[in-house]
Order: structure tokens, then sequence, then C-alpha cells
């Protein structure tokens, strides 16, 4: 994670599979001008939102969000999207992939795949029929895998050549060279563990090396797989295929469809659809054209069929399910107002198995350094700092100072 706390899905793809299309549906949000920080820097990075049920109500208070909002008892809590345009497909013709896309993704936390599931782009984005998506998933991989596996070899080179010391131990030489990926030495051991190799990078032969980058890849590096597109017969079934190959159980493979998102979005901003943004229904409210109506249907069915557009979820899926992040409120254990009158005004997310310790240091450094205990504000229970927060918590702080 970042220094600032906000984590960055990044989305990438070959050309033309819909990551502009998801990104500005996931990015376009009915709220005001100026609430969007982040367009205004880098246009291809936006605000997106994960969807954590509000605490409020369970305290029969009503939420004053001051980030992201709140709309029928769901709060929709600001993250960041990133559209990594520019890899670079052809691997097979020792292109691989280029520099900046690798920097780009580097200061993302989790990735989204978006995947053409139609198959009517060719491997380079090019329009075609009966691509296999599969292809797609397995160059991405096989990309990023040879990216790790470059790195980890420069590491075993600086072990193998480097001023040998009694205590000089080979995760030691890999956690530094791969330290841009976030991996720890003790990661890396349990990593090397995991896959029984052994600590003696002589003994490693090429099949162990490439397994051994595959898994801090996976670790450090996850990814969901949107199968966008989905509104097409073609992408259907595609899916249905992929997702009963036992090959592909690795991988969580949403079901997608940019179009349809947008489409509800910009109905509903038009007044001709109620439409909470991630929900398997819409109302027409409006007055529409035989067509407009027509389309909105086709979506309708779309949507009852596979739950959702799967914009949302892909979203939630790679933040709250692959990587862990849990959503904490910070609340009082006398009513969740604080001094400015503000009703539950933040939902944190925290890395995986962060403690109420590090929930504190996050609020300030000072309520970390003066921290007594938690107060978990549903049973007034007393929590110590090794506490580790859990989904949805309402925790107070209570401090020394
Ligand atoms: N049927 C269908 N087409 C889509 C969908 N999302 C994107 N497209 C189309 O795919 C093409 C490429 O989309 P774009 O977002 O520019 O892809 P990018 O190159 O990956 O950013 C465009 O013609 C889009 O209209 C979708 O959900 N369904
Ligand atoms: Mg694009």
């Amino acid at each position: 994670m970042n220094a600032d706390r906000s984590y960055r899905i990044g989305l990438v793809g070959k050309p033309s599979v819909g990551k502009s299309s998801f990104f500005n549906a996931a990015t376009m949000n009915d709220v005001p001008e100026g609430a969007y920080p982040f367009t205004t820097i880098d246009p291809t990075v936006g605000e997106a939102y994960v969807r954590v049920d509000c605490a409020a109500p369970e305290f029969d208070e009503e939420c004053t969000p001051s980030v992201g909002y709140c709309e029928g008892g769901t709060r929709f809590v600001p993250t960041k999207l990133v559209d990594v345009a520019g890899l670079i497909p052809g691997a097979h013709e020792g292109k691989g992939l280029g520099n900046q896309f690798l920097s780009d993704l580097n200061e993302t936390d989790v990735l989204v795949h978006v995947v053409d599931f139609s198959g009517e782009t060719d491997i380079e984005g090019e329009p075609t029929e009966g691509h296999d998506p599969r292809d797609d998933i397995d160059f991405l991989e096989a990309e990023l895998d040879q990216w790790y596996l470059g790195v980890l070899e420069k590491g075993i080179t600086r072990y193998e050549t480097g001023y040998v010391t009694e205590d000089d131990d080979i995760e030691e030489d890999l956690a530094e060279q791969m330290s841009a990926f976030g991996i720890t030495e003790d990661g890396i051991k349990r990593l090397v563990r995991r896959l029984g190799i052994g600590f003696d990078p002589d003994e490693w032969d090429d099949a162990d090396r490439l397994a051994l980058a595959r898994e801090i890849r996976t670790e450090t590096k996850p990814m969901v797989i949107a199968a966008n597109k989905m509104d097409t017969p073609e992408a259907q079934a595609n899916y249905e295929e992929i997702t009963a190959d036992s090959d592909y159980d690795h991988l969580s493979i949403v079901p997608c469809s940019a179009h349809a998102e947008r489409a509800l979005k910009s109905a509903a901003e038009g007044g001709a659809i109620d439409y909470r943004p991630g929900d398997g229904e819409f109302e027409i409210t409006g007055d529409l054209a035989p067509d407009q109506e027509a389309g909105l249907e086709r979506i309708r069915d779309f949507i009852e069929a596979y739950g959702s557009t799967g914009v949302q979820d892909a979203i939630e899926r790679a933040l709250l399910d692959v990587l862990g992040v849990v959503p904490v409120f910070p609340g009082g254990a006398n009513g969740l107002g604080n001094e400015r009158g503000e009703v539950l005004p933040d939902c944190y997310l925290l890395p995986p198995e962060s403690t109420a310790e590090e929930f504190a240091y996050g609020l300030h450094s000072d309520i970390g350094e003066g921290f007594l205990h938690a107060i978990d504000c549903r049973s007034n229970r007393q929590l110590g700092k090794a506490y580790a927060v859990e989904s949805r918590d309402v925790l107070e702080v209570v401090t020394t100072n």
C-alpha cells in the first residue's frame, strides 16, 4: 500500500478489451465537481468505490460521510482506479512488457485484468473472430512471471557474487533485490518453504526459479479477471467454457459488461431509472422512448442472469476478497458522532491482518503512540493492541493523552 493509505487498483489488458470503458463506467460518479481530485492531475487515475454495509443503522443513526457517500444503507468508500494502458502484446517476438508499463504496474496494489471474452479481438487487440480469451490470460500471467523472474535472477546473482558471510541468507538478497514488489525476507522464506525447494539457490533448476517467481508474483500482485463484453453471446459461451476449465480455478473471474454499467449510470443520471451502482436491479422512473426502454430491458435480462453488470463486483473482488482489505469505521463508544456532530464520517480500508494498534496509528501517530486500548462500539468490549480488526468493526481508540 502507498504511504497515503489509499489503494490503487490497476486495470490492465491488451488494447481494445474495454479498459477505458470499464474505467469510465466505474469512475463516472454522480458526485459534485471538485470531488474528483485525481482526474485533474492524471486522467488515467480516477475515483471508484467499494461498497460496505453502513454500520450507522445498527446504532439507529444516520451517517454523514466525509468521503464517498451512503445510499440506502450502503457506503460507497472511495478508492483509486488506474487505467494502466500500454501492455505490449507480442512477447513471442521479444518485445515483452514496456518499461513504462512496468513502473506503472509497480504503483498498483492489485490488478483487474480486463479480458475481451467475446473473442472478437486478437492477441494484439485487432478485430478478429473466435479468439480464445485463455490466450490473453496466459499471456499476461506469463509476462508478469518473466518480469519477476528477471528480478529474481538478479537477486540470485547478487547472493552468489556477494561477500559471503556466515549469516548471509538467500532470502535477504532476494528481498532486497525485489523490494519494489513489496516482498519481505519472511515472505520469501515462507514461499520457498511452501515450494519445498530448499534455501540453496545452486540447487534450484529453471522450473524452481520460475515457480518461485510466480509465487512471489501472485502474492504481491494479486489479480482478478474482468470477463468483459459479457453482453454478447460469444462472451457468454466463452465464460461457461472457461469457468468450467480447471486450469483456471486459481483465478477469480468476474462476468462483466462495462457497456451495461455505463448505460445504467447514464440512464440514472438522465432521470430515466433508479439505479444504485452494483445492484442487480433497477426501476424505470421516467418516460422512455420505446427503443430506450427495449435497450434497458435487455440490460435488465443481463444483470438478472449474472447478478449485476460486474463492474462494482470486479473492483470489490479485487480489493476486499483477493487483496483482503478490511473496512473499519472509527467511532465513539458513547454515541457515534464526533465533536463536530459528524456520524461515522470515515470508513478506512486497512491492510489485511491489521491490528487495533495499527488502526490507531492510521488515525494519527499521536493516537498510535498513546494507545491504551480500543473499544468495540457495538459491544463496548475493550480490545488490546494486538486485536486483529475485522470487516465493518466500529472502533474507538482510548489514549493516554
Ligand atoms: N459489447 C461490448 N463492447 C464493449 C464493452 N466494453 C468496451 N467495449 C467496446 O470495445 C472497444 C474497445 O473499448 P476501449 O474501452 O476503448 O478498450 P481499451 O483499448 O482496452 O481501453 C470499444 O469499441 C468499446 O465500445 C462491453 O462491455 N461490451
Ligand atoms: Mg483505452
